[in-house]
């Protein structure tokens, strides 16, 4: 007799190929509608599914994985930052945690240099003149940004999106600078012509750009706090493509309305999906470039990461440890 097929529950619309191959391989239950589960919606699949593959727009916490049910042994997330998962709980239930990381970093630089240029040459506020009417032509004074190369750039965090920044950075002409838990090795150092900064504060004041690279953890919440901001140079801009909750957003935004740093650009929030309105009149002000969470939005990325969950899955389903495995240790 052919073995019962587990049952994986998937909490938002993956794109077709990887439904499909999902649905070859597993009992799979889709979330055609992909609007997202309320946290009962979510207690109900996790009571009866095998599998559960959330996004980070599912808060998978310690009451959730309380209901549980016995079947389930594994959260497949689709997506590599995992604070949306209490992993601690998780495995003290016996449930495994996978993601999916490397599939997401090389566009998530690329998004995260696109935003360096976008607040320092304007390009949002430049696009918008032609189609608003607006233009009369060109003018030595008018719409001056600020040139990237010979500028500092600093990066918090020099995992694989790190340094995959500051790969496109140095071709720009940056300086490369970076702090991070724990120094990288001599070998990647030399490669980036990288200098690491064993004091984020100090390497805060020097840098003419910031970025956040690093993944949300109770380690690093608010690590860019209001103290920490305050280091910056009234030249300085912020980039961050990680996650909003690093930066204590509240202080960043009363920063930039004083003028006490220059320019932003954002792709995360504290509380996605409301972003402050006081953020949004920046935007008007043509301080801050904001992007609805599309560092990774590609498609791409997306289908590799549905491979990766693919994988995991039926790793573990096969009895092997799947490949994405995630230990409390690495967080
Ligand atoms: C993903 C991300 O789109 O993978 C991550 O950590 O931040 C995103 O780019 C999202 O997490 C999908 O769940």
């Amino acid at each position: 007799m052919a073995k019962k097929k587990p049952l994986v529950i998937v909490t938002r619309k993956l794109p077709d190929v990887v439904e499909t191959r999902m649905c070859e391989l597993f009992d799979t239950r889709l979330n055609e509608t992909d609007k997202p589960m309320t946290q009962s919606e979510l207690a109900d699949a996790l009571r009866v599914a095998d599998v559960l593959v959330p996004t980070v727009t599912d808060r998978i916490d310690a009451g959730l994985i309380a209901q549980a049910g016995e079947s389930l042994r594994l959260i497949a997330n689709f997506g590599n930052g995992v604070d949306n998962i209490d992993v601690t709980a998780a495995l003290r239930r016996g449930i495994t945690v996978t993601n999916t990381p490397g599939v997401l970093t090389e566009d998530t630089a690329d998004m995260t240099m696109a935003l360096i240029l976008a607040v320092s040459r304007r390009l949002v506020e430049g696009a918008a003149v032609i189609p608003g009417g607006e233009w009369e032509g060109w003018s030595p004074t008018w719409m001056l940004g600020r040139r990237i190369t010979g500028k500092r750039l600093g990066i918090v965090g020099m995992g694989r999106i790190g340094q995959a920044l500051a790969r496109r950075a140095a071709a720009f002409g940056l300086s490369i600078h970076y702090h991070n838990r724990r120094r990288v090795s001599p070998a990647i150092e030399e490669s980036l012509s990288a200098t690491y900064w064993e004091s984020l504060d100090q390497m805060l004041a020097r840098m003419d750009i910031v970025s956040v690279n690093c993944p949300h953890t109770p380690a690093t919440y608010h690590l860019l706090s209001a103290r920490r901001l305050k280091y910056l140079r009234p030249t300085a801009i912020v980039v961050n493509t990680a996650r909003g909750e690093i930066i204590d957003e509240n202080a960043l935004t009363r920063m930039l309305e004083a003028g006490e740093i220059s320019g932003a650009g954002l792709d995360v929030f504290e509380h996605e999906p409301a972003v402050s309105p006081k953020l949004v009149k920046l935007v008007r002000a043509g301080k801050v470039t904001l992007l609805p969470h599309m560092g990774s939005a590609t498609v791409e990325g997306r289908i590799d990461m549905g491979e990766k969950v693919i994988i995991n899955v039926k790793t573990f389903m096969d009895g092997h440890r799947p490949p994405d495995r995630v230990l409390p240790s690495m967080l």
